[in-house]
């Protein structure tokens, strides 16, 4: 039996990635920071809380890590644990570099100092690639990180990479693209606009009020991309490898695709930050924009190219972005909308 730490075990990925390695007879150790809020409700959602081993620690904190490894015989560590939100960034850049980067940092200097082997997968990210100026991403594309979120990141990038060069440590980047599922944050877009949409469906909520509408993303299923973590783990060598679906869509593509699964159509009007969407069942105005959801800085395109990881570790995408779109709503739908 295998044993897996997996940072960032309350997240989204951390979610579906240890539901996957239960299922392949791991043992999980999950890290877990102590919170006020209720931060097992996606472990739940898998039912298997109660199958995880949770241990207290954080990555601004190696001594309580380096307890975890005296404790366990880890093989592999997935660091999924990060300030993983591009927005927020911009108002705790410090805090964002000291969990993103130096947490990584954190993380490889225990495993350096340890006798076993232990393999070291890291969260890297397609923000790392900014301001593109090529239509589609891969592993040979040069970075323009626009974010202290996307800095931050780099950083772990590179000293997850160097830790292989320098010290032959099994180290992987999986350079992932925008993953999105029924238990993503609250904050991201397509989840912010599948529940505005399920509460204004409900009566609870008359708007949703975005940002900007015209950047493009290559959004996929977190189910489908925590298959592709554990396939990097797998491989012989470790590599770095882009993980994609090769399509993209707009925030307005996503509204759009969301909102006939609703029922109804957005009727769109205006420019800029006077640009609304009207329901084309209501009449009424559903959408608006406004310059506080805008960044200082913005990421307008990506599109990733996953070649790489489909003809070294035979990876795809399952799923296709109207499914992902629709079993979003719906999830949302169900826990709003009860008579539909
Ligand atoms: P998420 O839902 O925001 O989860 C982030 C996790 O990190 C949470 O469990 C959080 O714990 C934990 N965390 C935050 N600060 C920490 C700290 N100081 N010490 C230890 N853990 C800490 O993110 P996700 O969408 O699952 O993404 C997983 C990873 O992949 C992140 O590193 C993210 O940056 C990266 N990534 C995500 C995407 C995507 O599209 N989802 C794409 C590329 C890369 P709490 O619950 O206690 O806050
Ligand atoms: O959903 P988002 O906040 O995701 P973003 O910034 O692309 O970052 C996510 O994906 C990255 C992978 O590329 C991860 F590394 C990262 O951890 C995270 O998971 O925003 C998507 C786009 C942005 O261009 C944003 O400006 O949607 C735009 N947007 C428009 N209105 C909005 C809003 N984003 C949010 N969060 N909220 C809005 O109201």
């Amino acid at each position: 039996m295998k044993t897996a730490l997996i940072t960032g075990i309350s997240g989204q990925d951390g979610a579906y990635l240890a539901n996957f390695l239960l299922k392949k007879k791991y043992k999980i150790i999950g890290l877990d920071r102590r919170s006020s809020r209720d931060d097992r409700w996606r472990l739940d959602f898998f039912n298997i809380s109660q199958k995880i081993i949770f241990e207290y620690s954080d990555l601004t904190e190696t001594t309580s890590l380096e307890r975890i490894f005296k404790k366990y015989p880890i093989n592999e560590v997935y660091n999924l644990g990060a300030q993983s939100f591009v927005g927020s960034s911009f108002d705790t850049p410090i805090t964002t570099s000291n969990v993103n980067a130096l947490g990584c940092l954190r993380m490889l200097e225990v495993i350096r100092n340890q006798k076993r082997k232990i393999k070291f997968y890291q969260a890297s990210t397609s923000e790392m690639f900014g301001d593109v100026k090529v239509s589609r991403q891969n592993e040979k594309t040069p970075f323009n990180p626009q974010s202290p979120y996307a800095i931050s990141k780099l950083f772990a990038y590179h000293i997850t990479k160097n830790y292989r060069e320098s010290y032959g440590i099994f180290t992987t980047n999986g350079i992932l693209f925008n993953h999105e599922s029924p238990l993503r944050g609250e904050e991201f877009v397509t989840r912010k606009i599948t529940i505005g949409l399920a509460k204004i469906l409900s009566g609870k909520s008359n708007i949703i009020i975005l940002g900007n509408l015209y950047s493009k993303r290559d959004w996929g299923f977190a189910g489908d991309y925590v298959e592709a973590m554990w396939k990097m783990m797998q491989a012989k060598i470790p590599e770095d490898y882009v993980v994609a679906t090769g399509q993209t869509f707009s925030v307005k593509d996503f509204i759009n695709i969301a909102s006939n699964y609703c029922g109804f159509k957005i009727l769109w009007r205006g420019k800029g930050v006077n640009e609304v969407g009207i329901s084309s069942k209501t009449k009424k105005i559903i959408i608006r924009v406004d310059k506080k959801n805008f960044r200082p800085a913005e990421v307008n395109y990506l599109k990733g190219d996953y070649s790489k990881i489909k003809k070294k570790l035979k990876w795809k995408p399952k799923m296709k972005f109207k499914q992902l779109v629709k079993i979003m709503m719906e999830e949302e739908i169900k826990k709003f909308v009860k008579f539909m």
